[in-house]
């Protein structure tokens, strides 16, 4: 292993830390630095200068870890100098006369991770952390990153190991016919359910991904109701053209807000109405799409609608949240309407009345709680990827099961499960290519 250097911090800040890591760190800062450093205590913070031989290129803080108590597991060292690009980029170059290679993206905590200082779930979740812009995404990274999903992990590996002994056991006495070690509608009732575990765990990743790319709320209804007008006031942005010509709208229009830390990706619709023209009729079916895809759907009213429109929306809202917008308050009443007791908030899109009410309606059909109360959220599609195909082998348990099949052929697939689950980890030997495809993906100093 080879001592490695980077820049931690983003350019252009007052300070910088330069982040050293590897068996030669504290040698070869001795050499740039005022004070020798290689008989140091560890956990220690050292105020001193960078020297290029006699010329002193700034003063620095540098703080100091012995293996294996480090973020890497190696000897390593951070040193907090000034922002300045000249003083940076001196102070790197000085490590790497003396000895140092510049680091590669993720390169630390890959060594974390080689290391046995995390698994790799926990190492992904260092970048998920790094890059969560608000409290959910915050929140899924750092319970990944304490060990939540690993330790779950944990717990379904036990439960295969015990599925596999067990059968072990009925193939090592299967001489003696009269004896039954395991009782197969034992074996079965086990597989089923570590089967609903890593399927419960496989469902979560939608839920997982709503809340890291936002909740998909459509808005759509009629031509002309006001939902471009509505999409520019929830973005406070003029986004999507809004005209008085019915059918102005024939794309769909994506964004995202943040809504007391939850970001919602809201998707403006063509309005539905017949029509002849073709590419407004292009629009109506991707508005269909929308709709499709939402979990929350926001329908726009400008007029009380007949109770045939009620049902169809009904139809098309089937398993999602459904919030009837009684647009235009500026200028129609509509207290009267019979809306069959769906939920409804009355706004002026135009003049910005009700938003607050609409945005606190939004987040609670959300549903926040019911999404993160399920106790594990999974994230990141490999993670999925390894879940479907973990399931798939137990679900091959499953049926060698029911079908009476021998316990040799039935342990081959719980192996299979018991391998594939330990991907998500890195338990099993993680290929380089998987390994080089996690950390490429993060920043270069962490
Ligand atoms: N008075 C009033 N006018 C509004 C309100 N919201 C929208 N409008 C007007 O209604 C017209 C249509 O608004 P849009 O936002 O383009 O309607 P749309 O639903 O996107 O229409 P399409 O894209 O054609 O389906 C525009 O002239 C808006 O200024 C409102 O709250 N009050
Ligand atoms: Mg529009």
């Amino acid at each position: 292993m080879d001592t490695i250097c980077a820049l931690a911090t983003a350019p252009g800040g007052a300070l910088g830390i330069i982040r050293i890591s590897g068996p030669q760190s504290l040698e070869i800062l001795s050499h740039v630095f005022t004070k020798d450093l290689s008989k140091a205590e560890p956990n220690t913070i050292h105020y001193g200068h960078i020297k290029d031989g006699a010329e002193i290129i700034d003063e620095v803080m540098v703080s100091l870890f012995r293996a294996p108590h480090s973020y890497t597991g190696e000897d390593s060292a951070e040193i907090s100098c000034h922002g300045s690009r000249y003083i940076i980029n001196k102070v790197l170059e000085l490590l790497i006369q003396n000895g140092c290679r510049m680091a590669e993206p993720g390169e630390y905590t890959q060594r974390a991770f080689l290391n046995g200082k995390m698994d790799l779930s926990q190492a992904e979740a260092v970048a998920d952390l790094i890059a969560s812009s608000n409290k959910a995404t915050h929140q899924m990274a750092m319970s990944q990153l304490r060990g939540q999903f690993s330790s779950a992990l944990g717990q379904l590996r036990e439960q295969l190991l015990k599925l596999t002994s067990l059968l072990e056991l009925e193939l090592d006495f299967s001489d003696h016919e009269d004896l039954e070690f395991a009782d197969r509608s034992e074996l079965f009732s086990i597989a089923k359910e570590i089967d609903n575990r890593v399927t419960r765990l496989a469902q979560s990743f939608e839920a997982g991904q709503a809340l890291k790319q936002g909740i998909p709320v459509a808005i759509v209804g009629k031509t002309n109701v006001g939902k471009s007008t509505l999409l520019n006031r929830l973005l406070k942005d003029d986004r999507a053209i809004v005209s008085d010509i019915h059918g102005t709208t024939r794309d769909t229009i994506e964004d995202t807000i943040d809504i007391k830390g939850i970001t919602f990706r809201f998707i403006d619709t063509a309005g539905i109405r017949q029509t002849q023209d073709e590419v407004e009729q292009i629009g109506i079916t991707r508005t269909y799409a929308a709709i499709d895809k939402a979990r929350i759907i926001l329908w726009i009213i400008d007029e009380e609608p007949s109770i045939k429109d009620i049902n169809d929306m009904l139809q098309y809202a089937e398993n999602k949240k459904l919030i009837v917008i009684k647009n235009k308050t500026d200028k129609i009443n509509n207290n009267g309407y019979n809306l069959l007791n769906l939920p409804s908030v009355t706004i002026s899109a135009k003049f910005g009345t009700g938003m607050e009410e609409l945005e606190q309606a939004i987040y609670e059909s959300a549903d926040i709680r019911s999404l993160t109360e399920n106790d594990i959220i999974v994230t990141n599609a490999r993670h999925y990827d390894v879940l479907l195909r973990a399931h798939d082998s137990i679900q091959r348990v499953i049926e060698g099961l029911q079908m009476q099949l021998s316990g040799d052929l039935l342990s081959e697939d719980l192996r299979q499960a018991i391998d594939t689950l330990a991907e998500i980890t890195g338990g099993q030997i993680t290929p380089n290519e998987v390994l080089g495809n996690i950390f490429k993906n993060f920043c270069v100093g962490k």
